[in-house]
């Protein structure tokens, strides 16, 4: 009967779903690699200085798009998660993407900020490449001293108040 049964379910080419093997990145669960570095998406608004904070309790900091390239993953890191709820269906979007974390997720911090006048990197020192969104930084209300990524489209930069919330990007070196 078993036997039957085995040769049975063979016959009809029913596949059991395998999970697919995660990657083994050595940067924890949640967490992507890239160059030597590890990141992740932290899905809870936060004054920027509170962000930190947090980035610190994962032994970690904001994240520095200090390079075209890491910029440019960071960038699509963001997008390839927002956008998971912009073109899924309305039950994906109702069950995954309703929260306001969720929906605010292409607003994040990264770990610049502006002194004197002078924009520099938490750990990479001052800005040399930029990505600032066209018409930005403005100090639009004199008080914009943190950088964000996302605030248009295409997840370029702007220079916002540090006391708004936003998502935000931690960093860690790869253990
Ligand atoms: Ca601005």
């Amino acid at each position: 009967m078993i036997i039957f049964w085995i040769i049975d379910r063979s016959q009809t080419g029913i596949n059991i779903p395998v999970q697919p093997v995660q990657p083994t990145t050595g940067c924890g669960s949640g967490w992507v690699e890239y160059s030597g570095m590890c990141y992740i998406i932290i899905k809870q608004r936060m004054t920027w200085n509170s962000a930190l904070s947090h980035c610190h309790s994962l032994s970690g900091t904001l994240a520095e798009g200090y390079s075209h390239s890491v910029n440019d993953f960071l960038r699509n890191m963001m997008l390839s998660d927002h956008s998971a709820c912009e073109v899924a269906n309305f039950v994906y979007y109702f069950i995954v993407c309703s929260s306001a974390t969720q929906l605010y997720s292409k607003y994040c911090w990264l770990g610049g900020q502006k002194s004197g006048g002078h924009w520099r990197w938490l750990t990479s020192g001052s800005f040399h490449y930029t990505d600032w969104n066209t018409h930005e930084p403005d100090n639009k209300y004199g008080n914009e001293n943190c950088l964000e990524m996302g605030y248009h489209v295409d997840n370029h930069w702007n220079d916002q108040s540090c006391s708004d919330t936003r998502n935000f990007i931690c960093q860690k070196r790869k253990p």
